[in-house]
């Protein structure tokens, strides 16, 4: 599975903790975009898509969610609890989250402005784009 879990600095000390991320240092892209979500309804699990061409980073900044990743052959759950860790995810990866506590905030950085014709909002269709058949 092409992604990685990464551990930022936390800069902590009396008054509590701080978590910097700079771009092309601590992120292996540039962060071209910035967006999260919030309030999410009780039992809802957004996602269900793919990218073509798009690197992003995940944090659970406040609360916790779960991510499921599928790239076509295998899949995981992932928790997302702790404010400093991020979730690194490249193309070609099938991402529903899920198990929002009520708290969540889930902050993505993002290697490209928003684009919708880079989504595949298809499953049968990301397997086809892997030029993975369907048994
Ligand atoms: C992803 C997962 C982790 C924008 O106008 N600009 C944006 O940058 C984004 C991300 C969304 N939108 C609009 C498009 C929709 O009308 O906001 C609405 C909700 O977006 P969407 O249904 O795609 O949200 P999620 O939570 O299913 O997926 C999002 C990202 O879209 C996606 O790239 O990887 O979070």
């Amino acid at each position: 599975m092409n992604k990685k879990l990464i551990d930022f600095q936390q800069h902590g000390d009396s008054r509590g903790q701080l978590v910097a991320i700079e771009e092309s240092v601590d992120v292996p892209f540039e962060i071209k975009r910035v967006y999260f979500m919030y309030d999410t309804t009780p039992n809802v699990r957004r996602g269900y898509h793919a990218h073509k061409d798009l690197k992003q980073i995940l944090f659970c900044v406040h609360g916790s969610c779960k991510v499921h990743l599928d790239n076509g052959y295998e899949t995981e759950e992932i928790l997302l609890d702790k404010p400093y860790e991020g979730l690194y995810i490249e193309n070609d990866i099938w991402r529903e989250m899920y198990d929002f506590s009520q708290d969540a905030v889930l902050m993505v950085l993002a290697s490209s402005h928003y684009n919708e014709a880079d989504y595949i909002r298809d499953y049968d269709q990301f397997l086809g784009y892997k030029g993975i058949k369907k048994v």
